[in-house]
């Protein structure tokens, strides 16, 4: 299969409420959507890199030049025989895995619709319902937060994660877990302790936390191994794994005990898949984590996390979490019971809005064969 057009777009959406963790405090995400044009079919596919390189180096600059330059050209030239040919035609550039996972996911989305096959199928995935969690950012105070996360529990989500940040940690989970003893509960520190801060993180032992988010820089495999020797709560890695390789290191090191698997992290779904893989063989929990991903990028994570590894609830919140206005339809909803329904439709099985997502586009740019 040959692709007649990609287009690219840069879309600025704003959030419904500011999200603060301990890199920043954002309004509005800006992220960009490909679509991929072959016949009569359109494949959408989301690149998770944010505008600044606060999460990880790639931006949605370095991820537009990737594709414009390198991936783009090269996928207008190429007869298409499924997504797995894009690990073979990208080998040679280094790193950029969120640009190489937006296209992915687009790949796959059109491939699903040839086949006739929803992603989850294509995947191997088991469930056509996951059990969800909410991310919760770094609040004002700590009255601001018990309302915002009695606010969430209210509305049915699973569980709940706290971004936290050097001195705003310990009060606030020991005031969370007061009020809301039985809540599953977890919490996100995005990079920002050192090894010397073990004894505040050894704190949080107190408050049966599920798991602590990457408290290290993502480079300190090492350190985090010498800090899970001192905790009882099981350390979780997102940015420190950026390959099922990784994984490996980590987990035959001791870094940690459980994964966050995010595919536009670590380059897309077949990337993702070989982690889970890996975690199911060595008995390691996994979950899927989130990145404000619209409609499109939050099927994708929905299909994935329908594989039977994936035993914690995800960062895949409702639609209505996140966005004033969904780029698909319908919205992802939160069914009563704390999940999400996965669609079930060929590829993505979402309904892609271009009348909104032109709305939020500030740059825009079509490439042809
Ligand atoms: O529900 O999509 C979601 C957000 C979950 O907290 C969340 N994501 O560090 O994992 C993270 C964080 C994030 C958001 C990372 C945006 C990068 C960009």
């Amino acid at each position: 299969m040959y692709l007649d057009g990609i287009t690219l777009f840069l879309i600025r959406l704003p959030l419904k409420a500011p999200f603060e963790t301990s890199t920043g405090r954002i309004t509005h995400r800006e992220a960009i959507l490909l679509r991929l044009e072959a016949g009569s079919l359109e494949g959408w596919g989301e690149c998770v890199a944010g505008s600044v390189p606060d999460y990880s180096y790639e931006t949605t600059g370095t991820a537009w030049h990737v594709l414009r330059d390198l991936l783009i050209p090269a996928a207008l030239r190429h007869d298409w025989q499924g997504p797995e040919d894009l690990q073979r035609l990208s080998a040679w550039i280094r790193g950029h895995p969120m640009a190489r996972a937006g296209l992915e996911m687009a790949l796959w989305d059109l491939w699903g619709q040839q086949k006739n096959r929803s992603l989850r199928d294509l995947l191997g995935g088991e469930r056509d319902q996951v059990p969800v969690g909410v991310s919760i950012g770094i609040q004002p105070s700590i009255e601001e937060l018990l309302r915002t996360v009695e606010g969430f529990v209210a509305q049915g989500y699973r569980r709940v994660k706290l971004k936290i940040k050097p001195g705003r940690e310990v009060g606030e989970v020991r005031a969370v877990r007061e009020a809301f003893p039985e809540l599953p509960l977890q919490v996100d520190a995005n990079a920002a302790y050192r090894l010397e801060d073990a004894p505040v993180l050894k704190e949080l032992d107190a408050f049966d936390l599920l798991l602590i988010e990457q408290p290290l820089d993502e480079d300190d495999l090492l350190e985090h191994a010498r800090l899970q020797a001192q905790l009882r709560t099981p350390i979780c890695l997102d940015e420190s794994i950026k390959s099922a390789r990784h994984a490996r290191w980590a987990l035959e090191m001791g870094a940690c005990r459980v994964i966050n698997i995010k595919p536009g992290r670590v380059g897309g779904l077949l990337e993702a898949r070989r982690i889970h893989e890996l975690c199911q063989q060595r008995g390691v929990p996994v979950w899927c984590g989130g990145m404000l991903e619209t409609g499109i990028g939050r099927a994708s994570n929905l299909a994935i996390a329908t594989l039977p590894g994936f035993t914690l609830p995800g960062d895949l919140s409702a639609s209505d979490r996140y966005y004033v206005e969904e780029v698909i339809d319908p919205p992802f909803a939160l069914e009563p019971d704390g999940t999400i329904r996965v669609p079930g439709g060929p590829g993505l099985g979402v309904t892609v809005r271009l009348d909104r997502i032109l709305r939020y586009t500030i740059r825009m740019e079509r490439f042809t064969g």
